[in-house]
């Protein structure tokens, strides 16, 4: 399988993430670069027309997108039922949390693109605190309400710990960790997992 993308994306990096949790490194190979938001790449647009990284080639030559898609379809190949529980209760609690570190990787690349790659005179100063007051109350809830939930390894906390390296990494809120140290201790410790050892950003 080919997975196509950069680890400096946090939804490339949770579906990397997540082949390696599941046992199914050996079986993907991580292909191409980053996405552009200005620019059409034609191997992306060649196999989704969304052209968003990641996107999967499986071995029989389908393209499967996006990163939340991509992750439950390395559960469903690695035939793995703790990162995504079958259980409806528990599965819909992850997949929540998985739209929560979602939402708030989203927020994060809107906030890069406006911030970094638009021009700083085109800027919309309003979009931009949007995005931050978002990523903030993403964090916030993180802390406050899943905590329990993190402690367990899902999607949702693979997830969780990437955006949340994505935010380091980007330096987008310098003080997230003394804000909320219960999280920052949580993702200390995430951090030191064999899946996102291998997956550390690594580009400027
Ligand atoms: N919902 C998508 C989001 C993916 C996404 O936003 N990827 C960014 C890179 S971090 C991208 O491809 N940007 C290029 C663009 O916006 O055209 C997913 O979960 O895979």
């Amino acid at each position: 399988m080919k997975l196509h993308g950069t680890l400096n994306s946090p939804f490339v990096r949770m579906a990397m993430a997540t082949a390696i949790e599941c046992g199914l490194a050996s079986r993907v190979e991580l292909v191409g670069a980053g996405a552009k938001p200005d620019e059409v790449n034609l191997t992306l647009a060649a196999l989704s027309p969304l052209g968003k990284i990641p996107i999967l080639e499986t071995d029989h030559g389908r393209a499967v997108f996006d990163s939340r898609v991509i992750m439950e379809y390395f559960c469903h190949a690695a035939g793995n039922k703790q990162l995504l529980p079958d259980d409806g209760h528990k599965h819909f609690h992850v997949l929540t949390l998985l739209a929560l570190a979602e939402g708030l990787g989203d927020a994060c690349v809107t906030y890069r693109y406006e911030d970094f790659a638009r021009a700083k005179a085109l800027q919309w100063p309003e979009f931009k605190a949007r995005q931050k007051t978002r990523m903030e109350a993403c964090i916030r809830e993180m802390e406050s309400k899943w905590l329990p939930d993190l402690a367990a390894v899902t999607l949702g906390s693979i997830a969780t710990a990437c955006v949340l390296g994505y935010i380091d990494f980007r330096q987008l809120l310098p003080d997230w960790r003394k804000q909320h140290p219960q999280l920052s201790e949580w993702q200390n410790t995430f951090k030191a997992r064999d899946a996102m050892r291998n997956t550390e950003p690594n580009a400027p």
